[in-house]
Formats: structure tokens, C-alpha cells, sequence
């Protein structure tokens, strides 16, 4: 498939929101010990009640290193379909295309430089290379022609589309010094307008509290729909996550988006405090250059990191009071929507979660 040198701006092609219709997903399977505890036995567990969960709505594709093809394909059943796609790490979100749509169905891929959230100056691990050529494979297998962005490094995460114009995203991000410290917020926004189509970017300030990927806006922010905003929120003043979550809801009340309408935004309050286990930590190989996991230290746990499916919301269950919660606020934002929760501990611990570890393609 052709790499591309014009801009899917001028080539008629935008993002489409998660919340429109899909032709499948990809997930990549998780292994790396110095990651995922105990070999990623436990986070398989879970990646597999996830890639389940998302095979009642969608063909769901899960890529795998050829050393757990076996493995992978032995835990997932037959509606799951499993393809080998060599990776370092299991965030498809943030290494895979994102795909963009013309008005006559046809897809491309935008294929950003992945640098692992920050490269050499605050990456969570060393090499990343084989995540930076997954989006190029994705696009081969879905036979779409390719947008690569070799001096631009941005991961799918970071940035939330209503697919009419309008983008969020967090200055904790975008704006850190491991990703494109080169370009000033305005060129940053051009390099965005032309890539996704937009009009509008509406900047947050920080993303969730203790966020290891310098606060993306999936685990504190997301479109439902046009016009309509759900946000990451706690009524607790004395915890940190509170002036952020406050200070992103001013923004949101405050803005417009694309279309000159005001945002209705929609509180989803975050569980308790999940702080990491004696037992989780020495699960945890101890690699130089690779996040520690230390016992005791705060998880950046949010049920806003949830994955919209064709009919239904897969989103994570932290075993909190707020579980319910969230699934009542969920079915109240996506009546039409089956919601599924998956308990997702396993995937918090690896630094993320649901949404993170999914990636749309938008139907043809
Ligand atoms: O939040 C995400 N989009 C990815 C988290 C990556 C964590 C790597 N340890």
C-alpha cells in the first residue's frame, strides 16, 4: 500500500468518532514482564475477557508476537481472530493507525511516530520500534493507502474527535517535552487540522492524576456524542484529582466546539484511590530503563477509559462502590448500548486501561 504526501485535509478524508460505526478492532496481546506482572499471565486473563467482550458487538483482530501465537490463540475462542503482528507493547491505541474516512466510505491510515510517550526523555521503555511499524501493518491488513508522519510523534490516546470538526486534548501532553518539543502549540494544531480534519481543538490541562503517559485526555475525557462531553470527576477536595477535574470542566463549560455549540458535559466520578499491592509489585521484573512498579504507589484509575463498540460500551470494573455507578451513568449516556464491564485491575497495573488497549477501524 502507497505511503501518501499530501494531508487527508485536502484529500477530503476526517476521523470519524469512536461512537460512529466500526468494521472491527485490533488489540495487541500482552507479554513483557517487566510490564505486566507474572509474565502477563494475569493481564492476558483480562485482555481475553476484553477482546470477548468486544466480539459480541465487532470483529475484533488481536496481533501477537509469534513467541505467544500459541498461546493467544489457545485463550481466545473462535470469534476472536488472532494474527501475528510483532510488537514491544500491547497499546494499540497509541501505536496503531488511526483511521480517517471520505464521504464515499474509502479509509486511510494516519500513521504518527510512536516513541514509546516520550522517547529518551520520559519513555516508559526502550526500543519502540517494533510498536512505530504497527500502524503500517494495520493499514496493509485493512489494504488502505497511508498517511506517515515521520517528524511528528503522537500517540492515538492523546487526542478525542467528535468526527464533525472538534478535538480534545490535554496540554500535559502535547505539549511535553518527549514529543514534538520542536513545534510550537500553533504548529501542532496545523499538523492536527490537516491530519484529522478539524476546525477546533479544545485544550484541557492535565490529564488524569499520576497519569505515566503525561495525562492523556481517554482517561479523563470523551466525546459521547457531538456536543456532549464525559469527564473524569471526584467531589473529594482534598484529593489531587480534584483541581484538575475542575479546571477541565471550566474549559469544557466554557468552550465551543467546532459547530459554535456550547458542550454539555457529563460527570463520571473516578473509584477510590487503587494503590499498588506488595504481591503486584515484585511481580514486576526490574528493567533499567522501564517504569518501576513500587508497592504503594497510586494507579491512575479511571471508568472513563472505556471502548465504544458498535452497540455497546466495554468499560473497566475497579471492584470500588463506583462500579455501579459507572455503569448507570454509562447506560444513561448510550441508551442504546449494551454495557459490558470487564474487571480491569490487570490492565491498570500495566499503566492503562480498556481504551488503551483498543483500536477501532471506522466502517467502509
Ligand atoms: O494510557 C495509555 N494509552 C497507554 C498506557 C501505556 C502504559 C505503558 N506502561
Amino acid at each position: 500500500m502507497k505511503i501518501l504526501d499530501s494531508t487527508p485535509k485536502k484529500d477530503g478524508y476526517r476521523m470519524p468518532g469512536e461512537f460512529e460505526e466500526h468494521s472491527g478492532a485490533y488489540m495487541l496481546w500482552p507479554q513483557r514482564p517487566d510490564n505486566w506482572r507474572n509474565g502477563g499471565k494475569p493481564a492476558q486473563q483480562t485482555f481475553a475477557k476484553v477482546a470477548e467482550a468486544i466480539s459480541k458487538f465487532e470483529h475484533i483482530t488481536v496481533g501477537v508476537n509469534d513467541d505467544q501465537y500459541a498461546n493467544a490463540r489457545n485463550m481466545l475462542s473462535d470469534d476472536v481472530e488472532v494474527i501475528e503482528i510483532s510488537n514491544d507493547d500491547s497499546w494499540i491505541r497509541d501505536c496503531g493507525a488511526t483511521f480517517v474516512k471520505n464521504d464515499q466510505g474509502d479509509l486511510r491510515a494516519v500513521d504518527w511516530t510512536f516513541n514509546a510517550w516520550g522517547g529518551l526523555v520520559d519513555g516508559l521503555y526502550f526500543p519502540w520500534d517494533k510498536d512505530d511499524r504497527v500502524a503500517q501493518k494495520m493499514a496493509e491488513l485493512e489494504g488502505t493507502d497511508r498517511y506517515r508522519l515521520d517528524d511528528f510523534v503522537l500517540e492515538g490516546g492523546s487526542i478525542h474527535v467528535d468526527g464533525e470538526g472538534t478535538l480534545i486534548t490535554t496540554e500535559e501532553c502535547l505539549l511535553s517535552e518527549g514529543r514534538n518539543p520542536q513545534l510550537s502549540r500553533e504548529q501542532i494544531e496545523e499538523v492536527l487540522k490537516e491530519h484529522l480534519n478539524l476546525e477546533k481543538i479544545i485544550w484541557l490541562k492535565k490529564g488524569i492524576y499520576l497519569d505515566e503517559t503525561n495525562g492523556h485526555v481517554d482517561n479523563i475525557a470523551n466525546f459521547v456524542k457531538p456536543g456532549v462531553v464525559a469527564l473524569a470527576w471526584t467531589d473529594d477536595e482534598n484529593d489531587p484529582q480534584y483541581k484538575i477535574s475542575k479546571e477541565n470542566l471550566e474549559i469544557l463549560e466554557n468552550a465551543t466546539d467546532a459547530k459554535g455549540r456550547k458542550l454539555k458535559v457529563v460527570k463520571m466520578y473516578v473509584p477510590k484511590p487503587i494503590l499498588i499491592t506488595k504481591a503486584e509489585s515484585e511481580g514486576v521484573d526490574a528493567v533499567d530503563g522501564t517504569l518501576p512498579r513500587t508497592e504503594g504507589e497510586r494507579l491512575a484509575a479511571s471508568y472513563i477509559n472505556y471502548y465504544t463498540a458498535n452497540g455497546g460500551i466495554v468499560f473497566p470494573l475497579f471492584n470500588d462502590p463506583m462500579d455501579e455507578k459507572a455503569k448507570a451513568t454509562l447506560k444513561e449516556l448510550y441508551p442504546d448500548r449494551e454495557i459490558i464491564g470487564v474487571p480491569a485491575r490487570e490492565i491498570l497495573l500495566g499503566g492503562g486501561n480498556i481504551h488503551c488497549i483498543t483500536q477501532q477501524v471506522p466502517k467502509k
